[in-house]
């Protein structure tokens, strides 16, 4: 599509990276690459939803930056995989387990990808009820149900939650929001895809969702 350019979002591209994640190489160990990129494809997305997701998107932006800024250090091979990461930070004591990072405290791997992997189950509830049309056809009521349901919503202070209250009624209503994610193929089409996606998604949730759960890091500040 010649009028596409390269911070487009895709659905059709979103759908092939969570699927090449699910189904790289050792994919319970979760390939950060993968990961990092399937969020890239999520990042423009939120791009294209308009200013009143910039809260949003922003704060995804940075935590993909502070992943890729390890996988370009000199650790980097210490990064290679959500478990490489974990082993690797729990076994150099890099794990906070009282304070959430400050100008004084550093932001590390895993907490930091412990945000994103709440946020993915945001996004895995969401997907389903627009998939099954639920709380009669509503996006904000979805998108809202969908973040209270999530983990991400307990581990929000309550101004962030008020901030999400707010942002969901800036939502597109359901054929809008299908046309803005239809930017590459036919709503048919997008069904499929999502389908597929969503699939790909649990399993890359489940498999993350393990290894946080046998380290015993689910709880990090
Ligand atoms: C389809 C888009 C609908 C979005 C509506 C609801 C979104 C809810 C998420 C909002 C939180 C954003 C504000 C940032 C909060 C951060 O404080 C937290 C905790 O990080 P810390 O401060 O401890 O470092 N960040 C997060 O929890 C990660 C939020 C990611 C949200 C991604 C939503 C995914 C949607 C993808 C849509 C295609």
């Amino acid at each position: 599509c010649p009028s596409k350019g390269e911070n487009t979002f895709s659905a059709a591209n979103m759908s092939v990276l969570f699927q090449e994640c699910a189904k790289s190489k050792r994919a319970r160990e979760v390939d950060m690459d993968h990961y990092l990129a399937a969020w890239d494809e999520l990042i423009r997305f939120l791009n294209s939803m308009g200013k009143a997701f910039s809260f949003v998107s922003s704060d995804v932006v940075d935590k993909v930056g502070i992943l890729r800024a390890f996988r370009n250090s000199a650790d980097a091979s210490h990064y290679e995989t959500i478990k490489k990461m974990i082993v690797y930070e729990k076994n150099n004591n890099l794990i906070n387990y009282k304070e959430a990072p400050s100008k004084k405290v550093k932001a590390y791997g895993s907490r930091t990808l412990l945000r994103l992997h709440r946020a993915l189950k945001f996004l895995l509830i969401l997907i389903g009820k627009l998939a099954r049309n639920e709380d009669e056809g509503k996006v904000s009521v979805m998108g809202y149900n969908a973040y209270h349901a999530s983990p991400m919503a307990e581990y929000h202070p309550w101004i962030v939650r008020k901030a999400v209250g707010l942002a969901v009624y800036m939502l597109p209503d359901r054929p809008a929001f299908i046309k803005q994610l239809c930017q590459d193929m036919s709503e048919e089409e997008l069904a499929k895809s999502m389908q597929v996606c969503s699939e790909s998604m649990d399993a890359i949730f489940e498999y993350t969702h393990a290894l946080y759960s046998k380290y015993e890091v689910l709880e990090i500040p």
